[in-house]
């Protein structure tokens, strides 16, 4: 059984792992944002944890598709706050950026890992996260959140994602990230159509051939309301019904808003596997 070195967290991956989505953005279009308000942000992180987060994720520049980069001084912030607060509780954190600055400054304030949807890309970025002992999720984007959605293209949408997490997997190796540090993600949605997010799902265990823990995000996403038809509030079923199939297909880590209803689908899958008595 493989463990998850994450800040002073050792999270073993035998089960799956939630992380609970707590976003500090004030244009949340998941309906859940919590804008600058410490108070409320803080209130989302603990519902998040009692309903059962294993690792909670926190985000204050938007990454969907159409939004518009964030100072790094608003970034920090609305992020260090609510950070500092919730580092103290005993789950780990993971701080969802893509600037070397706030990654600093988050691991200074307790965050336990890095969620970075450009995969350390930025310059400085490995170096910050090589310094210390902290998780890290690369994650594949194609282009940037402002424009990645408005001609996606691949020759080979999986072999190509697969190839870009090997690279970025050798550069934390050379750089001296332990690979129990190290989690992938295919980033569903960023750069993608639903034709490629769906060769992506369906290729989801070759996406993890690097023996390294997945991590899957498809919670309320676009790719949900393509295929039921439904706007972001109502699209519960579908995200639980695909953070369950991912599971089945090796995902160790599903990225959610709806983490309560998430663990018991979860709890359904274990007992008719493995039966309950032995959960
Ligand atoms: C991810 O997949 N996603 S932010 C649009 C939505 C709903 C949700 C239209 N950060 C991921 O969650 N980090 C985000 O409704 C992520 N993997 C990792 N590692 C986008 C998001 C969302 C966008």
């Amino acid at each position: 059984m493989s463990i998850l070195h994450c800040g002073r967290y050792r999270l073993p991956l035998d089960r799956p792992l939630v992380m609970g989505i707590v976003n500090l953005t004030p244009d949340s279009l998941s309906g859940d944002g919590t804008g600058s308000d410490v108070g409320r942000a803080i209130e989302h992180a603990r519902h998040q944890l009692d309903a059962g987060a294993d690792i909670l994720d926190i985000g204050a520049e938007s990454s969907r598709p159409g939004a518009i980069p964030t100072p790094e001084a608003e970034e920090l912030r609305r992020l260090i706050p609510v950070l500092r607060e919730i580092a103290a509780w005993n789950v780990p954190v993971s701080v969802d950026t893509y600037k070397p600055a706030v990654m600093r400054a988050a691991l200074d304030a307790g965050a336990a890992m890095i969620n970075d949807i450009t995969a350390l890309g930025h310059p400085g970025a490995l170096e910050a996260v090589a310094a210390g002992d902290c998780a890290v999720c690369l994650m594949h984007m194609s282009g940037e959140p402002g424009t990645m959605q408005q001609a996606p293209h691949y020759d080979d949408v999986v072999g190509e994602v697969r190839e870009f997490l090997a690279t970025r997997v050798a550069r934390c190796q050379a750089a001296g990230i332990a690979d129990d540090r190290l989690v992938l993600d295919p980033g569903f949605g960023f750069g993608k159509t639903l034709a490629h997010n769906l060769a992506l799902f369906r290729a989801l265990t070759a996406t993890g051939s690097h023996q390294l823990p997945l991590l899957v995000g498809v919670s309320r996403k676009s790719m949900l309301g393509a295929i039921t038809g439904r706007p972001v509030e109502q699209r519960l079923a579908a995200s639980v019904s695909a953070a369950l199939l991912a599971v089945q297909k090796g995902a160790k880590i599903l990225r959610v808003h709806d983490v309560a209803e998430t663990r018991d689908a979860l709890a359904v899958l274990a007992a008719m596997e493995q039966g309950v008595e032995q959960q």
